[in-house]
């Protein structure tokens, strides 16, 4: 697809940070260095193509010796947006970020109640921020741009630029997923939380599941809210406002993956990666997983997973190899560092356990790499080794997809991905939970016959390229902000040609 209908007017992105960051060189200079994550990876291209602002905090406490400014000017030749940067205190960024957003949201909307911390003290902090956020909003937006605000740092923004007295339209999408309400109903904050997402014009969802989460909240804890509709898009009327809600699966750049997948670069580092994998007659099997450190990505279980795979099925010994990435991550919180410790623990011990003077078990790679590498290490791999415990959607799984251009591969997915929902007849889902299971799926994609992984990975990457990130955007945009609707399809008409398919494949 490859283009963005739907951009008349200015985009204005609010995300917690900037994709940029800003970093102290040895020299002692500042500047600033690409963000990571999934957030970014799915925004920055269309901020790239159709230009904007994108509003953020920049990840470090902003000093006077910076000039931000500049340094955020330099940026744009890069992004191809500009930015404006919400300074923030160290304090907030404890409260707000580490705090009411890492120790209670996150935890709490993965289904990990155990791991929340609901310190009382967060939640000032996190309203506050919220507040300064929309405060930098509102002074730098007009009454024609689209102010869309992302995940769940900023969920108070819309109502606090209500409180500003803004009146134009603002969007939010959620890229975690939403959680049911027996569980949300222990966030002492619920109510509050609740209210500050009806306070957009459009909150989107990335399953159909977290959509009907959300809906069952507002049916059970507001009731003079009434909701409409069970279709793709419903609407609440909440104080005589529409509020749409709705499922928006988000995407990647298919055609920029598999463009780069096939690259001179590409080929040249696929090759030096597959020497290493033995002769071609006699080549192991390549199993990759790329995950960023996070208790939710299910790492260790699916190390333990792949141990299981080594000693149920002898005969796989030498003969498969995993390449396990590792993003590092919040570093800066105790539980994280705890997890990375945890995770060399067992490598090392699964490598100590299996290995043999002409074969590792597991390669294990501990930092970020760059675009070629991960690119080249996705059309290598014969087979995606995805398993987090909970994931919004997971890009990393549709991204192998997109780069695996010789169609041969096969994607192991977990059923708790939001990718499932779109991926699941054609990937082999597993409970990651489920350490067996794991294992004789590994091994049955070991043994996968060279047609059947052909015709399940034809599919996946039509589907992946049909639901682009630019069909994301668009179909979300169209839903909140086009008024002149006579350009479209009929909204009910638009749900059903762009989405019926992934309707009726919904996990629930
Ligand atoms: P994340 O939890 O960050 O995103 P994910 O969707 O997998 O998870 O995205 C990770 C991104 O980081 C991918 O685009 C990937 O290419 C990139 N990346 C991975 N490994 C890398 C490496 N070694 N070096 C550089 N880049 C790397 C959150 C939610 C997800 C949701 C996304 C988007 O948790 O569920 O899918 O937002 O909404």
């Amino acid at each position: 697809m490859n283009t963005i209908n739907y951009l008349k007017n200015r985009l204005i992105i609010v995300s917690s940070r900037l994709p940029v960051l800003l970093e102290q060189a040895a020299t002692g200079r500042w500047q600033t260095k690409p963000g990571s994550g999934g957030l970014v990876a799915a925004i920055a291209p269309i901020m790239k193509k159709q230009g904007g602002l994108w509003i953020g905090w920049p990840g470090k406490t902003v000093t006077e010796d910076m000039d931000i400014e500049n340094l955020l000017r330099g940026a744009k030749r890069d992004f191809g947006c500009t930015f404006k940067a919400v300074p923030l205190t160290a304090k907030e960024v404890v409260g707000f970020c580490y705090g009411f957003a890492n120790e209670i949201l996150w935890p709490l909307f993965h289904d990990l109640q155990s791991r929340c911390y609901f310190a009382p003290g967060y939640w000032k902090v996190y309203r506050n921020v919220n507040r300064k956020f929309a405060e930098v909003v509102y002074r730098n937006s007009g009454e024609n741009d689209h102010i869309w605000v992302h995940d769940y740092h900023l969920i108070g923004v819309g109502r606090e630029l209500r409180h500003l007295g803004l009146t134009s339209k603002v969007a939010y999408f959620l890229h975690i997923p939403f959680p049911p309400l027996d569980l949300f109903l222990k966030l002492p904050w619920c109510f509050q939380i609740l209210n500050a997402l009806l306070a957009y014009d459009l909150v989107g969802f990335q399953t159909q599941r977290d959509k009907r989460n959300f809906v069952q909240c507002v049916r059970a804890m507001s009731k003079d809210v009434l909701v409409r509709g069970e279709e793709k898009v419903s609407t609440a009327k909440v104080d005589q406002r529409d509020v749409r809600i709705g499922n928006f699966p988000i995407s990647i750049d298919f055609d920029e993956f598999a463009l780069m997948a096939e690259s001179t670069k590409v080929d040249r580092r696929v090759a030096e990666i597959q020497v290493n994998l033995g002769s071609e007659t006699n080549r192991r099997t390549l199993l990759l997983g790329v995950d960023r450190l996070d208790y939710i990505k299910g790492i260790p279980e699916k190390l333990t997973a792949f141990r299981n795979t080594l000693q149920r099925f002898p005969r796989l010994r030498k003969k498969i190899s995993l390449i396990q990435i590792v993003v590092p991550s919040r570093m800066n919180i105790p539980k994280y560092r705890d997890l990375k410790l945890d995770i060399d623990r067992m490598v090392s011990d699964i490598n100590g356990k299996y290995a043999q003077t002409d074969w590792v078990p597991i390669h294990y790679i501990f930092r970020s790499v760059d675009r070629t590498e991960l690119i080249a290490l996705y059309r290598a791999a014969d087979i995606a080794l995805i398993t987090p415990l909970k994931d919004g959607m997971n890009l990393v799984a549709k991204e192998y997809c997109a780069a695996n251009v010789t169609e041969n591969g096969v994607l192991i997915l977990s059923e708790f991905a939001g990718a499932a929902a779109q991926l699941r007849a054609d990937a082999l889902l597993v409970n990651p939970y489920d350490i067996e299971e794991v294992a004789d799926i590994i091994a049955a994609a070991c043994d996968m016959p060279l047609a059947e992984r052909r015709r399940r990975m034809q599919i996946l990457r039509k589907k992946v390229r049909k639901y682009d990130i630019y069909r994301w955007v668009d179909s979300f945009l169209n839903v909140v902000f086009a008024r002149d609707q006579t350009a479209f399809p009929p909204l009910e008409d638009y749900i059903t040609s762009g989405s019926r398919k992934l309707l009726s494949q919904a996990y629930v």
